[in-house]
């Protein structure tokens, strides 16, 4: 069943089994605070599915979509021509490229029809999350300065390693 509840952002993965590198995404939105729903839906296995919850999306208050797949990735493209908020497209490893063949599958739109691409797999994944609190932020101070913080502590973190290695030196 579709939920119905409000959320910023829906998580859409083309299969249980993006979730490993998805769970990145899934806690970052979560320490920013953003709300978001996480939902398993198919372009080709569960077309009517991705409908459904593309067209109720509007009526929640959903502000973007973050969709995940592998392999042949229409799943960013198929939101992306149907919704009209922003989709963020996380292509996933796999496949027979590991990765390069969802990511082309994704970020290759036509003009007109942006999906916005991050790198594959987790890596793509916590970016995905950093972008989705960056174009909430321009409208929610709030999320905008938990970002912000983010990126400080991710600052610090960089200093407190480069200082470990020169203390090795
Ligand atoms: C894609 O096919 C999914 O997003 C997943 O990355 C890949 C493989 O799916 P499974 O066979 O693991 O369900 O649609």
């Amino acid at each position: 069943m579709s939920a119905s509840n409000p959320v910023d952002v829906i998580i859409l993965m083309g299969s249980d089994s993006d979730w490993d590198a998805m769970v990145k995404c899934h806690d970052l939105l979560n320490d920013l605070q953003i709300t978001h729903d996480v939902q398993v839906a198919s372009a080709h296995r569960t077309p009517e599915r991705v409908m459904e919850i593309v067209s109720g999306a509007p009526a929640r208050g959903v502000k973007l979509f973050i969709c995940a797949a592998g392999m042949a990735a229409h799943l960013g493209g198929v939101v992306a021509a149907h919704a009209h908020c922003p989709v963020i497209g996380v292509p996933m490893k796999g496949g027979m490229m590991d990765g390069l063949d969802a990511l082309l599958s994704t970020v290759q739109m036509p003009p007109g029809v942006p999906v916005a691409t991050v790198g594959v797999g987790s890596s793509g994944a916590k970016n995905a999350a950093v972008l989705s609190g960056q174009i909430i932020g321009l409208t929610d101070e709030a999320v905008a300065q938990r970002v912000a913080d983010w990126k400080a502590d991710q600052a610090k973190g960089v200093a407190a390693k480069n200082e470990k290695l020169q203390a090795k030196l």
